[in-house]
């Protein structure tokens, strides 16, 4: 994993010029490989929820807090460079959201569109990290991200938007770094090839995440993970509900003193 320092003041830099970088060879083939199976596996699940929510037909596809299927999913959390997601978040985080999706439709993210809107704190209010599933090329449709040096408050219009944005072709086994405050949106496939990609937000861990993923995984489950595992999922940074809870010996405590 490419946590070691220099790779950390590039990567830092790179993302304090640009708002994104990739990282290059950082997963392996095998892990990719287990969460596009798993992806394929519990879709149907998905898609049943969708249709007895009536869900927006773009988000057909769309696995949200796919997460909480347990493995294969669980695993990346132990694949992901922490030392990397801290520094760049500037303190300890969290995971906000887990999906997996495929951009074999006009699915929804295929709008341009900001995963935050914060922009003046002295540290990203948000900040995503995609996962190919498939390696990208501009037929299956890449990632368009406005640089930094470009950003507005006010969503671009598409002309504007695709002529200023880079378009980004992670590989399998990449991961894309971005600040989600950049607007950036999937482009358009154009073949009947499957584009599917994992994607990840992470914030510093007292904002509060997309889903209760311990309350969802139950406790116990999550006390038996790693150390990394328990503190993306958020085990470090629950909120009581219960005084007996909020009282507990400082060790044991929902919120830990070291989280901010
Ligand atoms: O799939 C992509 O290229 C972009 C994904 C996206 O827009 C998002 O994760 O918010």
């Amino acid at each position: 994993m490419a946590d070691d320092e220099q790779c950390l003041d590039v990567n830092q830099k790179k993302f304090n010029d640009d708002g994104f970088f990739i990282l290059r060879d950082c997963l392996q083939e095998d892990t990719t490989f287990k969460l596009t199976q798993g992806y394929e596996r519990v879709k149907p699940v998905y898609k049943k929820i969708h249709q007895h929510a009536n869900y927006d037909q773009r988000g057909d596809g769309v696995c949200h807090h796919i997460i909480i299927f347990g493995f294969p999913f669980l695993s990346l959390l132990d694949s992901l460079p922490l030392t990397l997601l801290t520094k760049l978040l500037g303190g300890p985080c969290v995971l906000n959201s887990f999906s997996i999706f495929d951009n074999n439709h006009d699915v929804y993210v295929r709008n341009i569109h900001q995963d935050s809107k914060l922009n003046y704190l002295p540290f990203p209010a948000m900040l995503n990290v995609l996962i190919p599933l498939d390696t990208f090329t501009s037929d299956i449709g890449g990632t368009y991200i406005l640089p930094k040096a470009k950003m507005n408050q006010a969503m671009p219009d598409s002309q504007t938007f695709f002529k200023t944005a880079e378009l980004l072709l992670p590989k399998q086994g990449d991961m894309l770094f971005f600040d989600g405050y950049l607007w950036h949106c999937a482009g358009e496939n154009i073949t009947n090839l499957p584009r599917r990609a994992a994607t990840l937000t992470f914030t510093r861990s007292f904002i509060k995440p997309q889903f209760d993923y311990c309350r969802a995984l139950g406790y116990d489950f999550c006390l038996s993970l790693s150390e990394n595992a328990k503190q993306l999922l958020g085990y470090n940074a629950r909120v009581p509900s219960q005084l007996m809870d909020w009282y507990r010996p400082l060790e044991l405590r929902f919120y830990q003193r070291d989280q901010y």
